[in-house]
């Protein structure tokens, strides 16, 4: 595969260097995941897809495309409005790669929503789903570890970015209409740069200093209700997307003029109070629940048109 132009790799068909897809392949609004398997499931909601195809593969009839970096896109139609599933594994750089390299291709503006897995802070138990109205990151502070006078804290935990407040209204809407009351909570979001030491997990084999994590973050944002790997960087590259690429210096105000719209959701996995962990059973149960909500949100909300969003860059 060869690339050309290294501010911003793409290959002579126009393929980003990492998620792989080109222009025309991928829709305005974006449904995203970690797990491949979790969009192959979800891929079954799409227009026209026989319900006999076997599990863990892709629909036949609906476009897809694997990259070498393990990203997998799925692209057709939900109730007749083109949508895609990207499962683009764990962390914040695959975050960073995702919205970057998809806005890069997608002409107008964008709507993103994560349906997720978590760790659960608060009441929220096994099974329930979060939608966080705000994420901010918990990021190990390796000067701290390094020799010499300690600095500061271990864990650096920053301000928060919000999700798009019409699309958490209508997760949260859709998500109880699809998995009933009592079993769908708001709250804010930490990500952590690990799953391990900064989501306060005790290892012995390494020298963490997180025993007062959980309480740092509840001292930080007392709602702080899930942990997670990715949704902070979501949120933050929507509040800081540009309406106009080719317009920076004409912006004045990013919060005001994005061309992303993003959301969150996500299935509680670990219940950290209790040291629960959800069975295989009950992820088969949630994930189709969960994942049609964000369907029917993806769709609902207002794309917002292009027009609109140039012509208040430009007044
Ligand atoms: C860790 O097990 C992974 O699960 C969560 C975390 O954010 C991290 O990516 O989300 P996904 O289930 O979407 O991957
Ligand atoms: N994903 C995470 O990042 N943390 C958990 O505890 C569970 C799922």
């Amino acid at each position: 595969m060869s690339m050309s132009n290294a501010n911003f790799p793409m290959d002579a068909e126009g393929r980003t260097y990492h998620v792989g897809v080109k222009r025309g392949e991928l829709a305005n609004r974006v449904l995203t995941v970690g797990d491949p398997a979790r969009a192959m499931v979800l891929s079954r909601f799409l227009d026209g897809v026989d319900p006999a195809t076997p599990a863990k593969t892709v629909p036949t009839n609906l476009f897809s495309y694997s990259s070498h970096r393990g990203f997998l896109t799925i692209t057709g139609r939900y109730k007749g409005v083109p949508v895609s599933i990207v499962a683009i594994g764990m962390g914040v750089s695959m975050m960073d790669f995702f919205v970057r390299e998809c806005r890069a291709i997608v002409d107008g503006p964008m709507v993103m929503i994560r349906l997720g897995s978590c760790g659960s802070l608060s009441d929220a138990a096994v099974g329930d789903i979060c939608v966080p109205s705000s994420s901010y990151l918990v990021q190990r502070n390796v000067d701290y570890f390094a020799p010499g006078d300690a600095v500061a804290k271990p864990y650096h935990l920053s301000r928060q970015f919000e999700a798009d407040p019409e699309i958490t209204k209508v997760l949260v809407k859709n998500m109880t209409a699809s998995l009933g009351e009592g079993h769908v909570w708001s709250g804010v979001n930490a990500t952590a740069d690990s799953f391990y030491s900064s989501q306060g997990r005790q290892d012995n084999n390494f020298v963490d200093k997180n025993e007062d994590l959980f309480d740092e973050l509840l001292a930080h944002e007392p709602n702080t209700q899930t942990l997670e790997m990715e949704t902070f960087v979501l949120y933050h590259l929507a509040k800081t997307s540009t309406a106009a690429p080719l317009k920076h210096s004409a912006l004045v105000n990013i919060h005001n003029n994005n061309s992303i719209r993003a959301g969150g959701c996500m299935m509680v996995f670990a219940q950290r109070k209790t040291n629960g962990f959800i069975t295989k059973e009950d992820v088969a149960r949630i994930e189709p629940l969960a994942g049609k909500a964000v369907f029917d949100s993806l769709v609902e909300v207002e794309l917002g048109s292009e027009s609109e969003l140039h012509s208040s860059v430009d007044s």
